[in-house]
């Protein structure tokens, strides 16, 4: 699962990629390529578990994340090349986090509401282009065989082409389960599930009007400054606390991207624990049992009998896994069990 991150240029992107990932990238001088590097999905929940269980590691979820180059605002000059690689970019990724300029920085007067706005518009013409390519061969289809393959096809695209003429995205459509399954093969950019991150100057906050037209277009919103992320990255662990609680704060408005962009690709988090190792693991959310279990391996699944699941509040209301079992909070799921976000699960199995 990748998430991509996206933006006009000079807005913060890789200084926000270089603080999820660790990569190390040079900021403030743009490029033409995308980068991929994997960040890990910060979770106090797996720190409780470590206090608790001492292990010899603890690892966390992961996620993929793209760093994009930006695109120039009226990349006309390019002959509109430039808008037209972010957009390929953006398309192969499952989520889209676009990054926004709150501050100078030297780059001129932010125009966090212009930003917002040419991106949507930038995603919709893209999308719409896509929606009257394909209804203009439904059309020829239509004359030379005198029907379509897919009598739902046109009915959705005429839908599509005109929320997309409204300048709405097509996320905000109710889509039955068979328009679903339609529109997946067209890697429609607006339909991706969107973060809008305001990145703004340190103890600034995020423009109101900005974060409820994000909102409005069934974005999440997020607001940081990634100046002080890079920092608070940099400090060590004791350090960083200290940093946090002296500005009264739980933790890094950062992990808040990272939660939300994890939400955005429909994934929750299961552990397993034990002396050895405490993990979090990525599932999609409605997954049963046995699809949880083939995330740590495929034998789990294949020969999964059952889960011995114990709720993340169960347990830390318990205080240990013993307390847990005598409090009757240790259940035994079968195969068609729906894992439960912050499910503590150990998978009996047999191959
Ligand atoms: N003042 C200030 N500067 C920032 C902040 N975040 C990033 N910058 C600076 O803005 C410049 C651009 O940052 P990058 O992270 O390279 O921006 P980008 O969006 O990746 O840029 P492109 O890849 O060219 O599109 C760098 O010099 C950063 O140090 C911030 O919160 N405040
Ligand atoms: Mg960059």
């Amino acid at each position: 699962m990748q998430i991509g991150i996206i933006g006009v240029k000079f807005t913060g992107k890789t200084t926000l990629f270089n603080v999820i990932t660790g990569a190390g990238l040079p900021t403030g001088q743009g490029g033409v390529d995308p980068h991929l590097a994997v960040g890990r999905v910060p979770d106090p929940r797996l720190d409780r578990l470590t206090d608790m269980f001492h292990p010899k590691r603890t690892v966390h979820a992961t996620v993929e994340w793209v760093d994009i180059p930006g695109f120039q605002v009226g990349a006309a000059a390019d002959g509109g090349r430039e808008a037209t690689r972010f957009l390929e970019h953006g398309r192969k990724v499952d989520a889209l986090a676009q990054v926004i300029r709150c501050f100078d920085g030297g780059y001129g007067a932010p125009d966090p509401a212009g930003e917002l706005e040419t991106m949507a518009l930038e995603l919709a013409l893209a999308d719409l282009q896509i929606v009257e390519n394909r209804l203009e061969r439904l059309t020829k289809e239509k004359t030379r065989m005198g029907k379509v393959a897919n009598p739902l096809e046109p009915p959705m695209m005429e839908r599509f082409r005109d929320q997309l003429e409204n300048d709405r995205p097509l996320r905000d459509l109710d889509l039955n389960p068979d328009e679903i399954k339609l529109s997946a093969g067209y890697t429609f950019l607006t339909l991706k599930p969107m973060i809008v991150v305001l990145n703004h100057e340190e103890g600034a906050e995020a423009p109101v009007e900005v974060v409820a037209a994000a909102k409005a277009a069934g974005a999440e919103t997020v607001a940081l400054c990634a100046r002080v992320e890079e920092e608070l990255a940099e400090l060590d662990p004791a350090d960083a606390a200290e940093f946090l609680a002296d500005m009264g704060i739980a933790e890094p408005a950062l992990y808040q991207m990272i939660r939300a962009s994890y939400g955005a690709l429909d994934l929750q988090s299961f552990f397993t624990v034990g002396e050895d190792e405490c993990r979090a693991w990525a599932v999609r959310k409605g997954a049963v049992a046995p699809v949880a279990a083939g995330v740590i391996h495929s034998d789990l699944q294949r020969g999964f009998i059952r889960a011995e699941t114990t709720a993340y509040d169960d347990l830390i209301a318990a205080g240990s896994m013993a307390a847990a079992k005598k409090a009757n909070k240790v259940r035994l799921e079968g195969k068609g069990y729906e894992v439960q976000d912050g499910d503590i699960l150990e998978i009996r199995f047999s191959v």
